[in-house]
């Protein structure tokens, strides 16, 4: 009878790894909201990711910004590639022209057997491709947008190259392709049609799916910037226009941090909600300070506490289970010396680490008790005192 009930709940999840945790787990709280049983150490529950983690080749740069040049020395990608293991990482994020530069000088097979030398190196170097992403944001024939620009040519070059990225995707041994869509947005309402421009990011997305029938698709949502307004700013439209293309069970999402408080949301309810459709395949960890330019500061350096609850709804939900990486996406300080200039990628994983110890250590039964006497405050204060290490 129980089990009964649970199933309906957990609807057509059932069956799923993640899906069998998660009935226990809906057990656990049926037996004690029915008083069948008072007490279920929750403690003892096979609930835990499995953490992994990856950085992109752009989280060690020069430091520029809009207002300043560079002031650290340009690292070769042979030399960062060096960084990841003595960093404590065990794979690499990439933009297509990360992991082929020049790609618009080369033809197809060329840009696919530079892919393929490419994955000799990550082998040799024991690292994994996790993704690969067109960075389509910074070509002359994309400055009005890609997939939604006004321009048929430049629409064409977009989804070209975008086919090009799943080739270096497949080349690099791996089937999943981001999307950060950062100018498929307007600078002015009346510049695109918002309903036109939906269907385009769609038709783009569906060519994508159609060109190769193992890639997923995984949408990074951002509210603005660079673009005034995007058109997929949040983890919920991300998931909206998944559904409306052809084979929506191949389109995912990516959370950043830092995108979901620009968009002023809490990054652990987008994961919460993207994990609930089973549909969060990787994340950009990050932080950031309010709403200003994206920061991509060192995890959990502004809001330990909103970087405790993302840490906490990966690892009660079994992210990483099923091979999703922890992707980071942060920057150094501008101010930051050569030398000392990749501090925040091994600060950002030792900080979600010690966050996933002071989590698994959290007494679930009283949390469960809090919340049955309604006592948010008394668990408020619980939680700091986690987080302050007593
Ligand atoms: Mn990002």
């Amino acid at each position: 009878m129980i089990l009964l009930e649970i199933k309906g709940k957990t609807g057509s999840f059932f069956g799923s790894v993640r899906s069998r945790i998660r009935l226990v787990y809906l057990l656990r709280i049926y037996l004690i909201e029915n008083n069948i049983v008072e007490y279920i150490n929750f403690n003892t529950t096979t609930m835990a990711g499995i953490f992994k983690f990856t950085f992109g080749p752009w989280n060690i740069h020069e430091g520029s910004d809009p207002f300043g040049p560079t002031v650290r020395e340009t690292i070769e990608f042979s030399k960062k590639l060096n960084y990841y293991k003595k960093l404590g990482f065990e794979g690499v994020q990439f933009h297509d022209d990360d992991a082929v530069p020049d790609m618009n000088d080369l033809t197809p097979q060329q840009i696919a057997s530079k892919a393929k030398e490419l994955k000799k190196v990550l082998d040799n170097s024991g690292l994994a491709a996790e993704f690969v992403a067109p960075r389509l944001w910074e070509d002359a024939r994309t400055i009005d947008g890609g997939y939604t620009s006004n321009d048929p040519v430049c629409r064409k070059f977009a989804i070209e190259r975008s086919k090009r990225t799943i080739d270096i995707a497949n080349a690099v041994g791996t089937n999943l392709v981001v999307l950060w869509l950062a100018r498929e947005g307007t600078y002015i309402r009346e510049a695109k049609d918002s309903v036109v421009a939906t269907e385009r990011i769609v038709e783009a997305i569906n060519i994508m799916l159609e060109y190769d029938p193992d890639v997923r698709v995984c949408i990074e949502p951002k509210p603005n910037e660079p673009m005034d307004h995007t058109y997929i700013p949040t983890t919920g439209h991300a998931l909206a226009l998944g559904l409306l293309c052809n084979d929506s069970k191949r389109v995912g999402v990516n959370i950043e941090s830092a995108h979901a408080i620009l968009a002023g949301l809490d990054p652990s309810d987008e994961m919460g909600f993207a994990l609930t459709f089973n549909k969060l395949w990787t994340v950009h960890l990050n932080d950031q300070n309010g709403l200003k330019f994206d920061q991509d500061k060192t995890f959990g350096s502004v809001d330990l506490r909103r970087a405790f609850n993302q840490v906490r709804i990966l690892d009660k939900h079994d992210y990483g289970k099923n091979g999703e990486f922890i992707g980071l996406d942060v920057k150094a300080m501008r101010t930051q010396k050569d030398d000392v200039a990749t501090k925040h990628l091994s600060n950002s994983k030792e900080i979600f680490l010690k966050l996933l110890s002071i989590s698994r250590k959290i007494d679930d039964n009283f949390i469960v008790k809090c919340q049955q006497e309604r006592d948010y405050e008394e668990l408020d204060l619980y939680i700091m005192k986690s987080l302050l290490g007593e």
